[in-house]
């Protein structure tokens, strides 16, 4: 087995349904990848500790999914510089607008890339991450243009 080079990360076990997207699209473009539910409020002193060692065990990417106040990103984002990409989540009576502007408002200096709110983004986080890693893996641009040639032929 391939050691991950993709970390998908979520705040809450009720995120994996929302989340699933991720994982799957990195399943079928063949990107070694792991899962971790991690809460930046419930659990600050692990997401601290995963995202400062994620580079040295050979992440690459980073992933974060959470809904409501969804800190979880910007906490990943203050202690790596790996590339975080955050999806917010909409479990909450805001319906993913509080965690979108909670994701994608980060101030200067430490980005969080986000992509759309729920299932869709979970999604596009997982073809962004392959994209990102597709930059040094000609084996991966390949699979992603012939992905590409292949949803074109659908349309
Ligand atoms: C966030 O709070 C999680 O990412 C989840 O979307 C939301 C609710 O979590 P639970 O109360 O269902 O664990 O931290």
């Amino acid at each position: 087995m391939a050691l991950p080079v993709v970390g998908i990360l979520m705040g809450s076990e009720s995120d994996k349904p929302r989340m699933a997207g991720a994982s799957d699209v990195l399943t079928e473009l063949g990107v070694p990848h792991e899962v971790l539910v991690l809460s930046a409020h419930r659990s600050p002193a692990e997401v601290g500790a995963y995202a400062e060692g994620a580079q040295a065990k050979g992440i690459r990417v980073l992933i974060a999914g959470a809904g409501m106040a969804a800190h979880l990103a910007g906490a990943i984002a203050a202690r790596t510089v790996l590339p975080v990409i955050g999806v917010p989540l909409d479990g909450s009576p805001l319906l993913g607008l509080d965690a979108l502007l909670a994701t994608v408002q980060m101030p200067p200096g430490v980005p969080v890339a986000t992509v759309a709110v729920g299932s869709a983004g979970a999604k596009n986080a997982g073809f962004l991450a392959a994209q990102i890693l597709a930059l040094s893996n000609p084996e991966l641009d390949a699979r992603l243009k012939a992905r590409r040639v292949q949803s074109a032929a659908k349309t």
